[in-house]
């Protein structure tokens, strides 16, 4: 028996192996969840349903995360299939390529900030809403965070404004749906090469730092967020909420590595 059996999982964000969702979806799967996935458009949508089926799951919604009218389809759709759903994962972030290439002060503009805000934070609260009326007692809301909201690094730019605020809305939506027993938590990842982190020049100076940096010398895997997050979608972590939670080898609380001196 894992750590979810018993548990019905939706995945908002799979686009490869090497997303985030997908080590996720592969950790859910190995605890005993049950699994439905959500892909953003249809140049995904075959990947999406191969992931599924290597997950035992037939259950594959499409869902751009700047329509509410999706977002809302995707529930009631849901609802066909499942009376109730225990956990759901965001893993959605997106900002003009152009945003992230530069000082913030020359590259940012009015439709970037707006784009990357509605897409990387304020999606996460259309999904909470939605899903109100399949959500179980205990359920578990995770979404995906990075350190670039609490200190700057180079081009991260209006992503980590828009990071911010995603975690300024897990506390909220803590307080808001704690008294119901639903739990809503971030986990906020270390550097990884997804598909989202390639577009990014300075990914691997960021790769090459973390591993120099962390107290634990290395970076992490989509494994070791995958599993962190079958612990937060789990009874395990029945005392937790509105908590950001670290993946990150230690890299943060660590200024000058003990290996330089
Ligand atoms: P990824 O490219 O594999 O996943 C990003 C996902 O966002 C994709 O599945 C894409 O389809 C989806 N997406 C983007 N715009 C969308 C839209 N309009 N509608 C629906 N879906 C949309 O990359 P990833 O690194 O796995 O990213 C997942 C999450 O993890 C993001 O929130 C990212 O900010 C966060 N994160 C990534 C890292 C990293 O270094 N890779 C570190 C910390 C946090
Ligand atoms: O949150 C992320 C991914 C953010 C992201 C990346 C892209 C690239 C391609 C959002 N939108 C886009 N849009 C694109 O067109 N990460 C934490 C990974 C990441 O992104 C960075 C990083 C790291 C690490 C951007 C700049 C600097 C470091």
């Amino acid at each position: 028996m894992g750590i979810l059996t018993g548990k019905k999982a939706i995945i908002f964000g799979i686009a490869s192996k090497r997303s985030i969702a997908y080590g996720i979806a592969k950790s859910f799967h190995e605890q005993g969840a049950e699994i439905a996935l959500t892909y953003q458009n249809d140049k995904l949508k075959s990947r999406v349903e191969d992931a599924a089926s290597e997950f035992e799951s037939n259950l594959v919604f499409p869902c751009d995360a700047s329509s509410d009218s999706d977002i809302k389809q995707v529930f009631t759709d849901l609802a066909s299939h499942w009376n109730k759903v225990d956990i759901i994962i965001h893993s959605i972030g997106f900002a003009p390529s152009n945003e992230l290439d530069g000082p913030m002060i020359d590259c940012t503009t009015r439709e970037g900030f707006k784009i990357a805000h509605d897409i990387s934070s304020y999606s996460f609260i259309e999904i909470a809403k939605a899903s109100q009326k399949l959500l179980s007692s205990k359920a578990s809301l995770i979404t995906l965070t990075y350190h670039g909201s609490s200190q700057t690094l180079p081009n991260y730019n209006v992503m980590g404004m828009a990071k911010a605020s995603l975690e300024a809305g897990v506390r909220y939506l803590a307080s808001n749906l704690g008294g119901k027993g639903v739990r809503v938590n971030a986990i906020s990842a270390g550097p990884i090469k997804t598909l989202a982190a390639s577009g990014v020049k300075s990914l691997r100076t960021m790769l090459k730092q973390h591993e120099q940096r962390s107290p634990m010398q290395k970076n992490v895997t989509i494994e070791e967020v995958g599993n962190t997050a079958s612990f937060l979608g789990s009874d395990l972590s029945s005392g937790i909420t509105g908590e950001i939670i670290y993946v990150d080898a230690g890299f943060r609380n660590c200024a000058i590595s003990e290996h330089d001196i």
